[in-house]
């Protein structure tokens, strides 16, 4: 792609979803870093609008995604203060921050005072803290109707969200102000929420205003949020391949439904056939925020050992670059984060209760993913080459010499024995446990060949940066 690829440390990119600043501070220093973590993905830092109570929910999670102006205020997620230090305590950890950037639209309808106190008022198109006037948004003032024609899904509001006119040099250059305020303060990449409703044109312009990262020498990483529609579809990934990365939802269909299914075989070679764009030109994700919701194929809730075999095999395969899930869990859609602090209702106040894995909400998944996610960074783009199998839902891989996953999505356990091409050695099983290894996790390669026991949705990762003794 275009733009600078993730290279602090690793390409695998975690998305920490409503994490509160300091923890994902503290993840970033004790768990993101030492297991390779190249990235973090953070919610919407930018003043949004408060809904006490909304589709049955007391301050739903997506207040984040309608935004009434770009300060960076105090949200439940910590204050401007918080943000600042977490950027600089993850870049020292070695993980860069990516984040949520809203630049489609504003608010839907209705009118009121956001997290940091500012007017807005959806009704009448204006949000004087910007400032943003009528002017401002696009004509089409009602939801997208035809999902085949371009304009409207362009220039049209995706669920009433009051869509900017972003052709406009002032409207540019506020989002452009936005994102490089962040950058000045070490944030290293975006993902443009919505992207698939902003023209690719416009998306250039404000990306051609963007600072480099300080220490990183170049451009933010941008990936796009351009998700294909089931039926004819106007807008396509590879039509904003020009400006950055896109997000390439065909892998969490494919992926996701075939792991839940246990359908391993001909994975690889989908993979290879069947994605939208190419594989440097992709974000991947087994599942996100959106599709644990509104479009499962795969996700924590009931899938919990399946799931984290479908995130590992992700990041063993040669497609993309991995974004990593980690949720909370909640019985209902609108549900905000797991909080036991006053900042569950004051999404402008009190800040005391730390995201927390130790509290059974947070459900950190990626924690169970132990340090695979130093596995791509030590294979780089070696092939996947199929060399066990043992009916259509076990699969051994090498990726080239430098590194060999198996996963076992049965119930019951996998006694494997499979050649390998990597170097004859001791190594460390990265998908269970950490990098630098003990005896307990280590695999021996004895004239090209390992033997191994997995349990039941196991899974097994060794590669030639993780080398036992
Ligand atoms: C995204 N990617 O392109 C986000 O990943 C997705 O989570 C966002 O929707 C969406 N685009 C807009 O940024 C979420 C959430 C919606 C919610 C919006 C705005 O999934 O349910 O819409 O954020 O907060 C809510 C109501 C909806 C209402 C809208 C405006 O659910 O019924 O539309 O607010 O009032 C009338
Ligand atoms: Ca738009």
């Amino acid at each position: 792609s275009t733009t600078t690829a993730p290279q602090a440390q690793g390409s695998v990119i975690v998305h920490l979803f409503q994490w509160r600043w300091e923890s994902v501070a503290r993840e970033c220093a004790d768990v993101l870093g030492p297991n390779g973590y190249g990235a973090v993905q953070v919610s919407p830092p930018q003043e949004h609008v408060v809904l006490p109570s909304a589709e049955g929910a007391e301050y739903p999670w997506w207040q984040d995604y309608q935004a009434v102006s770009y300060k960076i205020s105090n949200t439940r997620r910590g204050t401007a203060a918080d943000f600042a230090a977490m950027v600089r305590t993850c870049r020292d950890s070695g993980v860069q921050v990516y984040v949520d950037a809203i630049v489609n639209h504003t608010t839907g309808p209705g009118r009121g005072s956001g997290s940091a106190g500012s007017s807005w008022q959806g009704d009448a198109y204006t949000y004087p803290a910007v400032p943003y006037a009528s002017r401002d948004f696009n004509d089409c003032r009602h939801d997208i109707a035809d999902w085949n024609d371009p304009d409207e899904v362009w220039n049209c509001e995706l669920l009433a969200l009051r869509d900017l006119k972003t052709s406009r040099p002032n409207v540019r250059a506020n989002i452009t102000d936005y994102l490089n305020g962040l950058i000045d303060l070490g944030v290293a990449g975006f993902r443009i929420d919505a992207a698939k409703h902003v023209p690719a044109a416009d998306l250039e312009a404000i990306s051609a205003g963007l600072h480099d990262v300080p220490g990183y020498g170049g451009k933010p990483y941008l990936y796009q949020e351009v998700k294909e529609g089931g039926g004819p579809d106007s807008i396509k990934p590879w039509g904003y391949t020009h400006v950055g990365d896109v997000t390439d939802f065909r892998f969490h269909a494919t992926v996701g439904t075939a792991v839940r299914d246990g359908r391993l075989n001909g994975l690889l070679d989908a993979l290879d056939q069947d994605m939208a764009v190419a594989a440097d030109e992709a974000v991947v994700f087994v599942d996100n925020h959106d599709t644990q919701r509104d479009d499962v194929s795969i996700s924590y809730q009931g899938m919990g050992d399946r799931h984290d075999l479908a995130q590992t095999f992700m990041l063993a395969q040669p497609y993309g670059t991995p974004k990593v899930m980690s949720s909370y869990s909640y019985t209902q859609r609108a549900e905000g984060p797991p909080s036991t602090g006053p900042e569950a209702g004051n999404p402008a106040g009190a800040l005391t209760a730390p995201t927390d894995c130790d509290n059974a909400r947070w459900f950190c998944e990626h924690r169970n993913l132990n340090a695979m996610p130093t596995f791509p960074t030590a294979v780089g783009p070696a092939p996947a080459v199929p060399r066990t199998t043992d009916g259509d839902s076990r699969l051994a891989f090498d990726r080239g010499n430098r590194g060999f996953a198996a996963f076992n999505a049965t119930d019951t356990v996998w006694h494997l024995t499979s050649p390998t091409n990597l170097p004859d050695g001791t190594y460390c099983d990265v998908a269970n446990g950490p990098a630098t290894c003990t005896s307990t996790t280590t695999i021996t390669v004895t004239d090209g060949q390992l033997t191994a026991t997995l349990p039941a949705n196991g899974t097994l990762a060794i590669h030639v940066g993780g080398r036992g003794s």
